[in-house]
């Protein structure tokens, strides 16, 4: 089974009210993402199915019905409730991959509140921004993450609860604390709140290049785009086992680890475990999984890994791959298609855009290394950098632009207008990446317009980890730089010059790089701290990341007569 129709057919009969009609959505009625993912399926007559199979890396199992999903979200949906929040509250998810991650922001969603997931390997300072910049109401939390909201909860005068998933009974509960155990009642009964198309849903972190992360605000309407891109692109079926390897502290996380595939009321299967290509071949080949949506780092590793242990694992079940995150390379679809006897499929797109842009559309010729064509509905081009008019001429790079307009688009920037209504320009928005088109019309990834680095998928802000070192008591100046890296394509490296008194040694890279882990994330560690006796900076005093960059990758330094200490 499959729910391909070819392209061009998709295209020339396309609306976006495909999907209202088949979500029975009409214009100015109530709209609710976390009614759509249980409550309708349960409606449907499929509640006895299965939504959620999850295992982690002790080897523990749970199963839940769709009907589990609906009361246990409504159980979780009541407590916010009792503890006075309401909509557009922001409530935190802050959380492993456990099922109350996952069945909470439903809860979260039900009663109008805002979820805000974030990545449970955040440190104090990540996480701290995060709250703050948001005005989180409340964090939903499990018991070793606790102790990192409680060293900054005296910064936070607006997070009022912290509400702990896994607590024992036993250890006394610290300020603002507060026990709640998912499974300990089954609600079946929760007046739904009535969000329409615009009311607020998500509230997703991204990096910025010169400031502080960025609140993504998306609206319940998004699920229209994340429904039909999910049964078009990751072609998901009612017979379906679906795996999504993304962590919802990421937007791959929600919109296809979440909502989407919910919406659709396909069984997923979830692992909460680090990672080896053993333990995802066996994973696979245990829950039978059809359609696998990963990323680019994992299928590098996995390749690593060799071809003979492929051979160990029956996984003649996979049915459809997909990749998402960072630029697939054309081997990794080679190897895909010779071990698995299928290729991965790109797919382009980024917390702002809410749900996939360009991608190689089931049945559409692959041209590996590309990352195909425009989703239906979605018009884009590249643009020239300077006048931001479309480039005609195929193979010629520009920034990738898009007519805004799609239904999971952002909808701003929280308290953050003005960075937002700078992302547009002459009627495009534009993502910030570079690509070619070539004369099938199929995009061709080049890079980032920015300084963002892109490590194993994710996105970390220079400006974010240079601010961090600054708070190392031995660092003076820092400048942040990605690096080439085989497996996670580039990872952090900083160069730093040092205090007076302290002096150059091991021992000091290592306390760096985990003062960074500690605050940050492991993400956003530097693999390398170089010690420079100065940063080559513009006359204005702005440090050139740039010069450093190209010296990393090997690149022309390129104009550098704005350089001071040349
Ligand atoms: C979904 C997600 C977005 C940025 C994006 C681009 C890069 C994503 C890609 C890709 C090359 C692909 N990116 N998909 N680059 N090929 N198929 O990843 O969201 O975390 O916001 O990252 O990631 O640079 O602008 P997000």
């Amino acid at each position: 089974m499959s729910n391909i129709g070819s392209y061009e057919e998709r295209l020339k009969n396309f609306d976006w009210s495909i999907a209202e009609k088949e979500l029975g959505y009409k214009e100015g009625g109530v709209i609710n993402i976390g009614w759509y993912c249980s409550d309708r399926i349960c409606k449907m007559g499929n509640g006895d199915k299965t939504a959620l199979l999850w295992e982690n890396a002790a080897g523990e199992e749970k199963r839940y019905t769709y009907n589990d999903i609906r009361v246990f979200s409504n159980s979780i949906a009541t407590f916010l409730r009792r503890l006075g929040l309401k909509n557009e509250d922001r409530v935190c998810l802050f959380m492993d991959r456990i099922p109350e991650l996952y069945i909470g922001l439903v809860g979260i969603l039900k009663i109008g509140a805002i979820a805000q997931p974030l990545f449970s390997a955040f440190g104090d300072e990540s996480l701290f921004i995060r709250l703050e910049n948001a005005g989180t109401s409340a964090i939903i939390t499990q018991r070793k993450h606790a102790l990192k909201v409680r060293k900054i909860i005296n910064r936070l005068p607006d997070l009022k609860h912290i509400i702990i998933v896994d607590h024992d009974g036993i250890k006394e509960l610290k300020e603002k604390e507060i026990a709640f155990s998912m499974e300990a009642e089954r609600v079946e009964e929760l007046e739904l709140f009535p969000t329409k198309a615009e009311s607020p849903s998500l509230l997703h972190y991204t990096s910025g290049t010169t400031g502080m992360p960025k609140g993504v605000q998306h609206v319940h309407y998004s699920l229209i785009s994340q429904y039909l891109t999910a049964k078009w692109v990751l072609d998901i079926t009612e017979n379906d086992i679906y795996w999504c390897t993304a962590d919802p502290g990421w937007v791959t996380g929600t919109s296809y680890g979440i909502i989407a595939p919910w919406a659709l009321g396909v069984t997923q299967c979830v692992l909460d475990s680090g990672f080896s290509a053993e333990i995802w071949y066996r994973f696979i080949q245990k829950y039978k999984v059809t359609v696998w949506y990963s990323a680019p780092t994992a299928i590098r590793s996995l390749m690593k890994a060799g071809d003979q242990i492929v051979r160990q694992f029956d996984l003649s079940c996979l049915r459809h791959l997909i990749s998402v995150g960072e630029p697939l390379n054309a081997e990794a679809v080679v190897w895909s298609e010779k071990v698995f006897g299928l290729p991965f499929h790109d797919s382009y797109w980024q917390t702002e855009t809410g749900s996939i842009m360009i991608t190689n559309f089931p049945g559409m010729k692959i041209k590996p290394g590309s990352m195909g064509k425009p989703f239906p509905g979605i018009t884009s081009t590249v643009v020239k950098p300077e006048t931001f008019e479309p480039i005609h001429e195929p193979g010629v790079i520009g920034l990738i632009a898009f007519r805004p307009g799609w239904p999971a688009m952002m909808r701003t920037y929280w308290k953050n207008e003005e960075t937002y209504n700078g992302k547009f320009k002459n009627g495009w928005y534009l993502p910030g990446d570079r690509a070619r088109i070539d004369t099938d019309g199929y995009f061709w990834f080049i890079g980032r317009d920015d300084d963002i680095i892109n490590t194993a998928g994710h996105l970390v802000s220079p400006f974010e980890v240079e601010s961090a070192l600054l708070e190392h008591p031995a660092v003076a100046e820092s400048a942040v730089v990605s690096k080439p890296d085989e497996i996670n394509m580039e990872v952090v490296k900083a160069f730093v010059t040092l205090k007076p008194g302290f002096t150059v040694s091991e021992e000091l890279e290592l306390d760096i790089m985990n003062f960074i882990r500690r605050k940050l994330s492991s993400l956003a560690m530097p693999q390398e701290v170089e010690y420079v006796d100065s940063l080559p900076k513009t006359r204005s005093g702005k440090i050139m990341r740039r010069l450093l960059h190209a010296k990393e990758w090997g690149e022309e330094i390129g104009d550098v007569s704005t350089l001071e200490n040349d």
